[in-house]
């Protein structure tokens, strides 16, 4: 039950592969994690990127798969449309499957990738994905349309290349799923909290965790939901914490 993230550092823990290996632990299964970029950053400002090139990234996967048995991954923040390339051509070559995160642009509005990768993440990566995991403004750059209601966000799901939630933090907590064009809305409470930073990385490491331990899809993101929720709602900046 080993699972890989494949994303940027955040120094602060609270996004990012340290984000990421928390959840993975939390939820009991043993996560890997493959950096694209080191960034410094606090839940509050963002300050720098410094991208790892397409070859090292490409030999910390080779390194880590050598030895393990992967069959679930997420990927977080990827930067530049060659990093996604060359993901995506791991994918295939590894058979693994693959939850996206289309990362673009972070809460504390940061540079998180050096254009527009909206393009690179349709041609590419979602075409290898088994689930990607949008919140309104990505799946608004995914899709070229607008979303102010739910109607728009089922309509959106409809246009993206493979099965997605459209998370609803953005939108009254309605989170909209679409797993082999069946629609599933969740709503969601939303909590007056000033440190969302992060829950997008967990609500991905969440599912991929989930999945690992057997669960189908749409147990796992519904089980993820719920996870993330109770992370915010318990003030531990998205990640939960096991009792003790
Ligand atoms: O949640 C988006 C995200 C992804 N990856 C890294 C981040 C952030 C948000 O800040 O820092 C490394």
């Amino acid at each position: 039950m080993i699972v890989m993230s494949i994303a940027g550092v955040d120094p602060s823990g609270g996004a990012g592969v340290f984000a990421d290996l928390k959840t993975f632990q939390a939820i009991g299964v043993y996560g890997t994690g493959i950096v694209t970029a080191l960034t410094a950053q606090n839940p509050y400002k963002f300050f720098s990127t410094l991208p790892v090139s397409e070859n090292y990234i490409e030999e910390q996967m080779d390194a880590v798969l050598d030895a393990y048995e992967v069959e679930f991954i997420k990927t977080g923040m990827l930067y530049s449309p060659e990093i996604i390339k060359l993901v995506s051509r791991k994918i295939k070559d590894y058979d693994l499957k693959a939850v996206v995160d289309p990362v673009m642009v972070a809460t504390s509005g940061g540079d998180l990738t050096r254009e527009d990768l909206a393009d690179a993440m349709n041609r590419y990566l979602l075409p290898q994905a088994i689930l990607t995991t949008p919140n309104i403004s990505e799946a608004e750059k995914l899709t070229n349309f607008e979303i102010k209601t739910k109607d728009d966000a089922i309509e959106a799901s409809k246009n993206i290349i493979c099965d997605s939630i459209i998370t609803g933090g953005h939108l009254d907590g309605i989170n909209t799923i679409n797993i082999d064009g069946e629609i599933t809305i969740k709503k969601q409470e939303l909590i007056k909290t000033d440190n969302l930073h992060g829950t997008g990385c967990n609500l991905s490491s969440a599912i991929v965790a989930y999945l690992a331990k057997n669960n189908d899809l749409t147990t796992s993101i519904l089980k993820a939901l719920d996870y993330v929720y109770e992370g915010i709602k318990n003030g531990n900046y998205g990640t939960l914490i096991a009792k003790i």
